[in-house]
This record gives structure tokens, sequence and C-alpha cells, in this order.
């Protein structure tokens, strides 16, 4: 009965009409002749789910059977992108679709426009989850993804007055067609109270006496794997509230109170915290993590584990992996649910949770670890702050035992701060707890080994390894970047599409002039569509012929899009002081995307100062159109893909040191752009692999900052010594950009002279030298394609499918595939 095969509609052109047309009709209610695009849209994403479907629920019910070693991937944020064009790929139905859909007079083209992309995420952070949860799909290994439904993802942005303005992000009005609810497998998930302590038979156990509850309702996606047969899922729970919200008001009978106390409940999934490197403290932020975790554990131990399962063989059944500390209230939970609910011992309970996790970090600065308010903790998770006050207890207890009462020491070490508030550090409760921490670059991890934790390191000898992060080839490559993929596959089979790494194979035709003139050629056509989508979109000249040099990725003052800005300023600022020749400037159009975070206000500025910039400098004739400033505005994933296959010149310029890996990175390499920048994050290892020819280094190393920092840093004695600096500088100061008003950019100005954390001021030199290698080298076009190769070729090594395989080897341990 449970094996009632499966309808799947006929893998052919007819087949899919057939399907689409049913789907039209039946889920849409409209005839083709009276549906409109998102009907249309609607129900192609349908007949796309009816094609995995049967794959799908065989998946679903393998995972559950087969008792061997899973991962569940825990992240508050999956920045997954568009899903059609990605689900036609993995189902090989894309010119299927297209010779269907042309037959019924629609363009596929038309129609993936109309999908609006789910942004429940930030930045790196999430798109690195849904490259992930893509590789872990593709190379078959049993997984899970959990997460959030949040219903606004990340703002859209819009400008006004050159100001970010920010709009929320309704992504769902239309409906998600690739989301499957199962409110029959809600979990309640409960919040405040206290706990008290009771008899069990001459036991004293504890227990939670929670106050107010909300249901956890699961949102299943489909994650196919790339043309394998295989369809992961990513389970993303939204809130809604239960008959009984609040105890109290529910006992008392406070009818009206008790229905107005419900739509509170249903806050914990509205929006996506739109932070993305300074936690603010905020409660509900700490409910959504409670409430995702909390009920992404009791999904797998209710539907995963076979009847009577002995728990403490857990190890060998799962890893729940943390991205970043916002899943960590996790480990208290599982305590919880093992000690208070499943009544094992204290030790053993324990012993069985250092091997369930594993710890991912995602930075390095220190005011983006996430710390808890005892006081906020204990209101609305009091059980979770006993628990994680006795591990922090036994833990201190053995750093004792092996270093003696070193009250420094255990000061440092503690999961508790004491100042300036007493609370609760998740990084150091994620440490002790995980059986393996990992950074995501070789410089990242052992920057957190030697700077950030080395009390750990030495403590938990082994504990710390590295992953290097990766993304996926088929999304960024394969599918927003066509006309590569073709030449690509051309010359060396399309084994690379799963296989990055043979990409290599590319290496000699980096000496074929043919190959060098079709590659360029792609390059071109690959800025023609960017043009054509800026007009559309923003109504922006592209103008051609120009190097496109792109700055893409959140605004922070570490990324330092500034020495972006003093580079473009120094350059028009040369031209119209007449310093330099207006010929002498080689041809550029810099784009920047980026969202600053709303309450980040030098973020904001900054923003704000680009676009000043360009209108100034894209209206200047004495530019002669040489130089122009291109600012998007709602910089997405969507907008990625047309911009990293289109650029020359990739800026990775953050401070050394600060930037944990960066993933854009690695895209616009292995889409043929050469990279400006510092020796920091992935940087590092892009160049080892691509070679010092091939890319433009700049700024000082790591230890070249901490060097400057140990000896006190002054920027103010960069700008007076460096005469084109200061020229650049005191233009924005002199209000030329600003209408000549002088106080609109001085916060900017001030802190650039009397601050500069992240040390724009001393990297300016270099760094404008080394775009002078740029310019320089993108004279000889044919060399520059050269290299452009041979990024391509050597960057294989990124893709997630290694990272993934990484965390296999090094981490999870998980069986091959099934
Ligand atoms: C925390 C608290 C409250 C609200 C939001 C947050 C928060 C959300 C996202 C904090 C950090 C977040 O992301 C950090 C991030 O994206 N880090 C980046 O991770 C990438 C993937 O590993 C790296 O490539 C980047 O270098 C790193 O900056």
């Amino acid at each position: 009965l449970a094996l009632a095969p499966v309808f799947a509609p006929a893998s052919t052109k007819d087949g899919f009409v057939e399907q689409f047309l049913h789907n039209l009709n039946f889920d849409q209610g409209v005839a083709l002749s009276s549906s409109s695009a998102t009907d249309q849209y609607l129900a192609v994403a349908h007949t796309v789910r009816d094609y995995l479907m049967a794959r799908w629920l065989e998946d679903l019910r393998r995972q559950r059977e087969t008792q061997s070693k899973g991962v569940c991937y825990l992240s508050a944020e999956y920045l997954l992108g568009r899903q059609l064009d990605n689900n036609l790929l993995a189902s090989d139905l894309t010119e299927i679709a297209r010779e269907a859909l042309a037959e019924c007079g629609i363009s596929l083209d038309d129609i993936r426009a109309e999908e609006v992309e789910p942004g429940l995420g930030n930045g790196g952070l999430g798109r690195l989850a849904a490259c992930f949860i893509d590789s872990l799909a593709t190379l078959g290994v049993p997984s899970i993804g959990y997460g959030i439904r949040y219903e606004y993802g990340i703002f859209r942005q819009t400008f006004v007055d050159g100001q970010q303005v920010e709009q929320p992000d309704a992504w769902l009005t239309v409906g998600s067609p690739w989301e499957f609810a199962h409110p029959e497998n809600a979990q309640t998930i409960s919040f405040g109270g206290h706990t008290e302590t009771y008899d069990d038979e001459g036991v004293t156990r504890s227990r939670w006496v929670p106050g107010w509850n909300v249901q956890a309702v699961p949102y299943n996606y489909m994650v196919p794997g790339y043309q394998n047969g295989r369809v992961n899922t990513l389970r993303l729970w939204s809130a809604v509230a239960t008959d009984a919200f609040d105890l109290r008001i529910f006992n008392s009978g406070d009818y009206e109170e008790a229905v107005r106390a419900q739509t509170f409940a249903e806050t914990i999934s509205k929006v996506l915290y739109p932070e993305d490197s300074t936690p603010q403290g905020k409660e509900l932020r700490l409910q959504q993590q409670y409430f995702f975790v909390a009920a992404s554990i009791h999904d797998f131990l209710d539907n995963m584990l076979s009847e009577g399962y002995d728990l403490s063989n857990l190890p060998n059944r799962v890893i729940f992996q943390l991205n970043d500390t916002h899943p960590v209230i996790a480990v208290p939970e599982f305590m919880r649910v093992l000690v208070d609910e499943k009544h094992m011992e204290w030790d053993a309970a324990w012993a069985i949770t250092q091997q369930c996790f594993a710890y991912t970090c995602h930075t390095l600065l220190p005011e983006a670890l996430e710390v808890w308010p005892v006081e906020l903790l204990g209101r609305l998770l009091p059980r979770h702050l006993e628990i994680i006050y006795r591990i922090n207890e036994e833990f201190l207890t053995a750093v004792r035992a092996q270093y003696g009462d070193d009250e420094m020491l255990i000061r440092n070490m503690s999961i508790i701060a004491e100042h300036p508030v007493r609370s609760v550090r998740m990084a150091y409760l994620a440490t002790v707890a995980g059986a393996k921490v990992n950074g995501v670059a070789e410089l990242h991890s052992q920057l957190l080994r030697e700077k950030v934790l080395p009390d750990f390191d030495a403590f938990f000898p082994g504990k710390f390894t590295n992953v290097t992060n990766g993304v996926t080839p088929r999304r960024f490559l394969r599918l927003s970047n066509p006309e590569l993929s073709r030449l690509i596959t051309a010359a060396i089979g399309d084994g690379w599409v799963t296989d990055l790494e043979r990409l290599r194979e590319l290496e000699p035709f980096a000496e074929d002039a043919d190959f060098r003139r079709a590659f360029a050629e792609v390059k071109a056509a690959n800025k023609r569509v960017l043009s054509t989508v800026l007009r559309e979109r923003d109504g922006f000249a592209v103008s051609d012929g120009h190097m496109l040099d792109v700055m893409v990725k959140r605004l922070h003052e570490y990324k330092r899009q500034l020495l972006k800005v003093l580079h473009i300023v120094s350059t028009y600022e040369g031209v119209v002081s007449g310093r330099v020749a207006v010929s002498d400037v080689v041809p550029r159009t810099v784009i920047f995307g980026a969202k600053a975070a709303p309450g980040y206000a030098m973020a904001k500025r900054i923003i704000h100062l680009i676009n000043a910039v360009g209108e100034v400098v894209n209206n200047d004739a004495r530019l002669e159109g040489r130089l122009q400033v291109l600012f998007p505005p709602n910089y997405n994933v969507t907008l990625a893909e047309r911009v990293i296959p289109a650029a020359d010149l990739s800026e990775q310029i953050s401070l050394a040191g600060k930037e944990a890996s960066g993933t854009g990175n690695m895209k616009f390499a292995l889409n043929g752009a050469l990279t400006i920048g510092t020796d920091d994050g992935a940087n590092v290892e892009i160049r080892q692999l691509v070679g010092d020819d091939n890319f433009f280094l700049f700024g000082m190393s790591e230890p070249e900052v901490d060097a400057l920092e140990t000896a006190g840093y002054r920027p103010s004695e960069f700008y007076q010594a460096d005469p084109q600096l200061r020229a650049a500088i005191d233009l924005i100061a002199s209000g030329a950009f600003s209408h000549g008003d002088r106080s609109v950019f001085e916060p900017v100005v001030s802190n650039l002279l009397y601050e500069d954390r992240f040390m724009v001021l001393a990297d300016f030199a270099s760094y404008v030298a080394e775009q002078g290698r740029v310019d320089a080298a993108y004279a000889d076009q044919d060399a520059w394609t050269r290299s452009a190769i041979l990024n391509v070729a050597r960057t294989g090594f990124f893709s997630s499918d290694r990272s993934i395989g990484d965390y296999i080897d090094r981490i999870w341990h998980t069986p091959p595939a099934l």
C-alpha cells in the first residue's frame, strides 16, 4: 500500500505540455488563453515539481528507514536564489520545458523572470548554506537542512536621493510553488515559565514548567541533486499560535486577551534580522533561534529514529552542524531532552552531546561574536540557562584540574562573561560542546586557533580544523554563465559540472589563440547581457569597451568599500586637477552592489557617498565617459548571477585578517575575472592556486596589520604624507560630491582621519599602485584573457562539492551515498 506507484509525467515535450496545461487548469484554475504570466510561472513550477515528486518521496522514505549516519545542517539562513532554473537543470528538463512552452506560445525566459527569489539570508553565510544543500544532494549525502521560513526575507533596497531606504520583502504574496506545508507534523515549542525539581521514585529530577508556547509548522522544500535522481529536503519552520498560546491567560479564561496574544506568537518567523555582523541581543532573535532548533531536534528524534532506538547510539546516527552560533541553543536543548525527558544520566548525556554537534565559525570580528545576557536567557529559557551553568561549571572544573587556579585563565575561558553584563558566550558554548570546530578558510582557521580561541585550542587538542568554503558550480557557472559553460564543455566535456577540478584540463587552452578569442567573445557577450539587464532594471546605460570592475558584497567597514571609493575619487581628481591626461585613463565601469544593515549608520553613509560620487563622476564631461560608477539597488542572488559572469576585475579588498573567507571571490575567479585583493580569507588560497602572475595582490599582510596596530596606527600621518590621498580626501571634504555642503560626508572624513579602524589610509598607496598595474595589464587584452582562462582552470578547488567532501572526511564521517 505504502509503495503505490507515484505518477511522473513523461520526460518529453508532449509530456511536459500535457502536465503544464493540466496544472494551469487544475491548480491555477485558468485557461491558457486567459492565464497571466504569474499563472504560467506557477504552473511551470508545479510541473517541474511533479517530475521530481516520485524521487523525493522515495528519498524521504529512505532517509527515514535507513539508520545510517546523516547530517542535520542547522542554519538560521538560506539565501536560495531563484529555484525554477536550478530545478529544471537538476532534472535535465530545461530544453524540454523550453520547447514545450514555446509550443504553448510562451517564452521560458519570460517565465523565469516571474519568480521572486527567496531571500532568506543576509549574505555569505546564508548563501553558503544554500550551496551546501545543493552539494549534499548532488553527492547523495543523507542529510536535511533545517531553518526558518521567514515571511519577509532580506529587505528590498531602494535609493532615495542616493540614500538607502528599506522596503519589506513580501516574497510569499503569490505563494511559493516549491514548498509543502505539513501542519499535521507541527511541533509545540515552549518558552518562559520556571523550573522545578521533583521526586521520581527516589531520584530528584528537574523539569521545566513553561509559560507559553507556539506551534512550529514545517514547510518542506525539494533540493534536487544534479541529474542524479536524488531529491533531498530543506525543512523550514513557520510559527503559528496554538489554541493555548499564553497558558496563564488561557487558564484564566480571558478570551479577548487570549485572542490578542495569539498574533504575538506569529511574529517569531515574521522577519529575517538584516544584521550580518553585529548581533543586537534582541529577545525576538533568541526566540527565533530556539524556535527553529528545538523544532528541528524534536523533528529528528520523533521521526527519524526507529522504534525503541537506543539513544546512546545517536553519535552513529546523526551530526548536527551548527552554521555559526545562531543555532547553538540547540546544545542545551539536546541536553534537556536527554536528561529531563529521557531520564539519562548527565555524564552519559554530555558524552553523547559532545559527539553529536560540530560548530562552524564564520567571523573574526569580536563584535560579531554572539552573547546573550543571562537575564534574558533565564527569562525566556530558564531550564536551558541552568543547563548552561552546569556545562560551564564542569568545564571550568576540568580546566582547573589541568591548569590549577589561574583566575585570569578561568575568566577568559568561562562560557559566562561577567562584564559588562553577565552573558553567555555562544561561541565558547559551541566550542566546548562541539566534536569539531572549523573555520572557513586556511588563514581564518589559523587565526581562529591562534588569536580568538587559543586557550581552547590548547585545552582541546585536535578539536580545531579547517574547511575552506566553496560555491556550487551548478548555479554559479553552469546556470549563470551558459556561454562559458558551452565553451568549457566543448573543450573538455561536461564532467566538470560535478567534478570541478577537471577545469584543470583547460590550462593548455590558455595557449590556444582560437580558444582565447572564443573566451573573450563570451566575456563580451556576458557584458552585453548585463548591460541589457541594467538598462531594463535600473535605466542605466553601460558604456561599451570598458573594463568592468566589480565590488559586490554586504556593506561593511572591514570590507573597505571606502578604499574603492577613494580610488575612484582619486582618478577623478587626477583628471579635473590636470595632474592626469584624460586620454591616459583606462576606461572603466565600476559596479557596486551592497546592502547596509538598517541600523548601521556609517555603512549607510558610505552608500550615500558611493551614489554621490557616481552622480558627479558620471556627469562630468571632463572625464569623457571614461569612468562610470554604477550602483544598482537591491543586489541579490539574481543580480549576482548576471554581474559575476560579465566582470573583468573582482574587488576583494578587505583588511587582512578580517574577512573570514569570502565566497564571491571564488565565483568571480571561476567565471574568469581577475582579482585585485589583499592577503585575506580565501584570497590567499585563490592566489596560491592561480599563481602570482594572475592575481593583483596589494596591501599589508595580517602580521603587518598586527604590527601597525601594536605600534599605534595614526591615519592622519598617511594623509599628511601622501599628496594624492590628501587630494582625494580633501575633495570629499570640500563638498564636491554634496552640492557644496561639507557636513554631509564629514563623519566619513573624520572617521578616516582620526579612527580608520580598518586601515583604509594605510593601504591606499599600495592599492592605487596595484590598480595602475591592472590598467597596464588590461591594455594587453590577449594576455589578460590568458590570465582569465587560467583563473577558471585553476579554481576548481572552490566547488562546494569539495567543501562537503572535506566536512565528511574531517568532521562528519558519514558513510558514502546510499
Ligand atoms: C547575528 C545576530 C542577529 C542578526 C544577525 C546575525 C548575523 C547574521 C548573519 C550575523 C552574522 C551573519 O553572517 C555572517 C557572515 O555572513 N559571515 C560570512 O560568512 C561567509 C561564509 O563562511 C564568509 O565567506 C565571509 O567571509 C563571512 O563574513
